[in-house]
């Protein structure tokens, strides 16, 4: 007796500014912290990507091919406002009107996220979120998008993954803990606690500015297990999934710090300093949906007060919270061959929680497999493993609809193959094919893989094919 997809469902797909446009210091853009960072080894610099920049059109009309409803991309701050504050670059704002245009025409909804691991070089050496200014700096931001984009866009995501920003911010070059800091975790949450504020006060401007608008949050959401039954296990379970997850959503529906989280925080001694009227801003913000992604769950078990979790030899056990949890291997799930784990009901586990949790309708704004692929030399990739692993979890999303959860809409990573966080563009999500490597630009011509095609079916069929 399963549910059907309800009629307006959002199929679509996601991408990022600075993983897929390439042009990264063209037309006026400002450098991002992506652009000053140093890359990892041998993955593809960011002056290129899938050149979505000067493709858009070419994309977006394969997008459209495939039925796309929803085309969820990012907005780089820095073609926006080159500094960051200050000087509005025209050329950046012409740029994205084309984009949200050509996609209005081919009747795909834009879903921009605001922010998407891209903050402003020049910011950056301002002090970045760690400056209680960065709120003032996120919100002048927010108003000049609305104001030139808010009668368009209908949907908007304010930060991408806020959680992992603060969890492993120094990795993805977006956090930066000044040197010599004394109380890593209070700088930590002191600079995530800005871009909560921020992200509060750019929701109640949309709301002002277009009422109409929808506006919400999309955190990484990996719902925690507990390693075994062992009661302590529970406990660090709920833990990490105080930590990892429900603070961010906690803070983004009700405005307040999860007791769980502040307890761990005044533990030590790094609970966030609140400005004057902060606490007003966090609770006149609601966001109108949830926006999460989600490519797996985490387990975790108990951890001693005195066990070393420093990051060393052992990648599962240092993943933790001496005291409270530590990483532990899931035994019942497979890997894809960048080690990360499968886990398609742990999806539909995840979705039933955040509703009970927070009941507002929810969009998945990532989801998907990395892999290497290949192209055959008549063109075709052969990317049965995708399918499987996308059909498994447009199963579960089936079955949690079924369960009464709503659901807006299904936006896989990635539309077409961008370059990966870390990975270079060797790890591949898309649908779409680019013919380039990390070693040398190709020829950046476009392919329709095998889950192209696919996709292309169970959107015709509303995901019941
Ligand atoms: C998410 C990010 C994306 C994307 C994706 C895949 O965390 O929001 O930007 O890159 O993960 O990760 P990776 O590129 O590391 O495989």
């Amino acid at each position: 007796n399963l549910k059907k997809f309800p009629e307006n469902f959002l199929w679509g797909a996601s991408t990022s500014a600075y993983q897929v446009e390439g042009a990264n210091l063209s037309d006026g853009k400002g450098p991002s912290c992506q652009d000053v960072k140093e890359l990892p080894a041998g993955t593809a610099s960011l002056d290129i990507c899938a050149d979505h920049y000067h493709r858009y059109e070419e994309d977006i009309a394969l997008m459209a091919e495939m039925g796309f409803k929803v085309y969820r991309f990012s907005i780089a701050w820095t073609r926006i406002l080159p500094q960051g504050t200050g000087e509005v670059n025209q050329a950046g704002i012409d740029h994205y009107h084309k984009v949200i245009d050509c996609c209005l025409e081919h009747h795909i909804e834009p879903l921009v996220t605001m922010f998407h691991f891209d903050m402003p070089a020049a910011l950056d050496e301002r002090g970045s979120w760690s400056n209680p200014e960065s709120v003032e700096w996120f919100e002048n931001y927010a108003r000049v998008l609305f104001e030139n984009y808010g009668s368009k866009v209908k949907y908007w995501l304010t930060i991408n993954e806020q959680n992992m920003l603060t969890l492993v911010g120094p990795l993805i070059g977006t956090l930066h803990i000044p040197e010599g800091c004394e109380n890593v975790i209070k700088e930590t949450y002191q600079q995530n606690h800005h871009m909560l504020v921020a992200q509060a006060k750019a929701m109640v401007l949309l709301h002002k500015m277009f009422p109409e608008d929808k506006i919400g949050p999309a955190p990484n959401i990996s719902l925690v297990y507990p390693a075994s039954c062992k009661p302590e296990d529970i406990l660090a379970a709920q833990e990490y999934n105080a930590i990892r997850n429900w603070l961010y959503l906690d803070m983004a529906v009700f405005g307040r710090y999860n007791n769980l989280v502040w307890r761990y925080l005044e533990e030590h001694d790094a609970t966030p300093t609140f400005r004057e009227g902060d606490e007003e801003a966090l609770k006149a913000a609601h966001p109108d949906f949830i926006g999460f992604n989600y490519y797996s769950t985490s387990t975790v078990q108990h951890a001693d007060a005195d066990e070393d979790l420093s990051p060393g030899a052992d990648q599962q056990t240092a993943r933790g919270e001496a005291g409270y949890y530590k990483g532990f291997n899931n035994p019942n799930l497979t890997k894809t061959e960048f080690g990360w784990e499968i886990d398609p009901l742990g999806f539909r586990a995840n979705m039933r929680e955040m509703y009970s949790r927070y009941h507002l309708p929810m969009i998945v704004t990532e989801n998907g497999l990395g892999a290497y692929d290949t192209l055959t030399e008549d063109g075709k990739v052969h990317d049965n493993y995708r399918i499987a692993y996308l059909r498994a979890h447009i199963e579960q999303l089936k079955l949690a609809i079924t369960d009464g959860i709503e659901m807006m809409g299904y936006c896989p990573w990635s539309a077409i193959d961008l370059v990966s966080t870390h990975e270079g563009i060797r790890k591949r999500y898309g649908f779409i094919y680019v013919d380039t490597t990390d070693e040398k630009v190709g020829t950046l011509n476009r392919y329709r893989k095998d889950s192209f095609y696919w996709y292309k079916k169970v959107i015709a069929s509303n995901g019941e094919d």
